[in-house]
């Protein structure tokens, strides 16, 4: 006799934005119930992932989002350093995983990929990686159907692309790719047969219906993307975005538990903004349902908090981590 496997906790793709915007609006405490709810049944033996990130190609990227301070086009952009090499990064992969990262995700300040030398250098990454037994994230703009199958051959587990706000608002932060071009690149990451990690930033200035917005386009995905990152703004000096005020953190709790009901499979991922945030509020987060965080001091090129508080933080709220084969220092 076999088992009969758990039932899945079943999954929506028609949320309407009236809603979801119904469930943003909740009083704190019954949406963190009905998220819990969700989280408990969907995720049973809950742990947090630990992903690692890297800035493979940093500065000099000639898209316009006004977040960012590695567009051309702000005066932030940040000094361009050369491109790293597959060994240097692979070291770093090495060593996130030492510290207890599961997942190792590179980034490229590119509008698209491009064939050739890098890409086959992002291809040895890739395989490197997932050598070592981690997850392998590669986040590096547009690609082509060609570019994303390669990549799937080379083990690639997931493509970060974001949405990013909604598609109202998203004309107020980028006009050089349009919300259409960024739904098509999912689509072929879909198509090659790599998961998504797809998500969006709160704090630009967008309204709630906004917030709705983008959680009813990736809500209505269907699959879910299997990660959801959720980033807090960070206001970077030299970006258009520079001015805005920090999010009140009780708001990234209510995206995450919201994204948590919508998605209830989804690993959703608390990103970028965790520095501005208290510990009491990122352990809230915890309990709305994120069920990883960014590990390691630096995302891109903006700080993170340092791993001793990250441990902290997961001790404090009594929290395990993913466990993690390691390999031998020095392998
Ligand atoms: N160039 C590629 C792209 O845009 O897809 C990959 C790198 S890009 C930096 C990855 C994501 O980081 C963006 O889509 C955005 O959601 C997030 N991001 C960038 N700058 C940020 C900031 N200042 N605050 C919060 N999130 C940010
Ligand atoms: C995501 O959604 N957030 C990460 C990861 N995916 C690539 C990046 C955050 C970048 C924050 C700004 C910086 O460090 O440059
Ligand atoms: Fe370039 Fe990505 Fe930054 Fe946009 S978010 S400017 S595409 S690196």
């Amino acid at each position: 006799m076999f088992a009969t496997p758990p039932a899945r906790t079943p999954t929506r793709h028609d949320w309407s934005r009236a809603e979801i915007q119904a469930l943003l609006e909740l009083p704190l405490l019954e949406l963190l119930w009905r998220a819990q709810a969700v989280h408990r049944a969907a995720n049973p033996g809950y742990r947090v992932q630990l992903a690692s990130l890297l800035s493979v190609k940093t500065g000099g990227c000639e898209e316009d989002c006004a977040y960012c301070p590695q567009s051309m086009h702000h005066s932030s952009d940040v000094a361009g350093r050369p491109e790293l090499e597959v060994e240097p990064v692979l070291a770093r992969a090495r060593a996130a995983q030492q510290a207890g990262a599961h997942r190792f995700c590179m980034g490229w300040a590119w509008r698209e990929i491009r064939d050739g030398a890098p890409f086959e250098a992002m291809l040895a990454m890739v395989r490197g990686v997932r050598e070592l037994g981690l997850e392998a994230c590669v986040t590096a703009g547009m690609l082509s159907d060609q570019q994303a199958e390669r990549l799937a051959e080379a083990g690639l587990t997931a493509y970060n692309h974001n949405l990013d706000t909604s598609p109202e608002h998203y004309a107020r932060i980028i006009s050089t790719r349009t919300y259409q071009e960024r739904l098509e690149t999912l689509e072929r990451v879909r198509r090659a047969g790599v998961t998504l990690c797809c998500g969006g930033i709160i704090g630009m200035g967008e309204g709630l219906e906004d917030r709705a917005g983008l959680l009813e386009v990736l809500a209505n995905l269907d699959p879910h993307p299997e990660s959801v990152p959720i980033n807090a703004l960070v206001a970077v000096e030299g970006t258009p975005l520079e001015d805005l005020p920090p999010v009140d953190p009780l708001e990234l709790v209510r995206m995450v538990a919201t994204a948590r009901i919508l998605m209830p499979h989804a690993r959703v991922r608390l990103s970028a903004g965790r520095e501005q945030l208290g510990r009491e509020a990122q352990i809230l987060c915890l309990l709305a349902g994120a069920d990883s965080i960014f590990y390691g001091d630096t995302l891109l090129t903006t700080g993170n908090p340092a791993v001793e508080a990250d441990r902290e933080l997961l001790a404090a709220a009594g929290v395990q981590a993913w466990e993690v084969s390691r390999p031998p220092v020095g392998a």
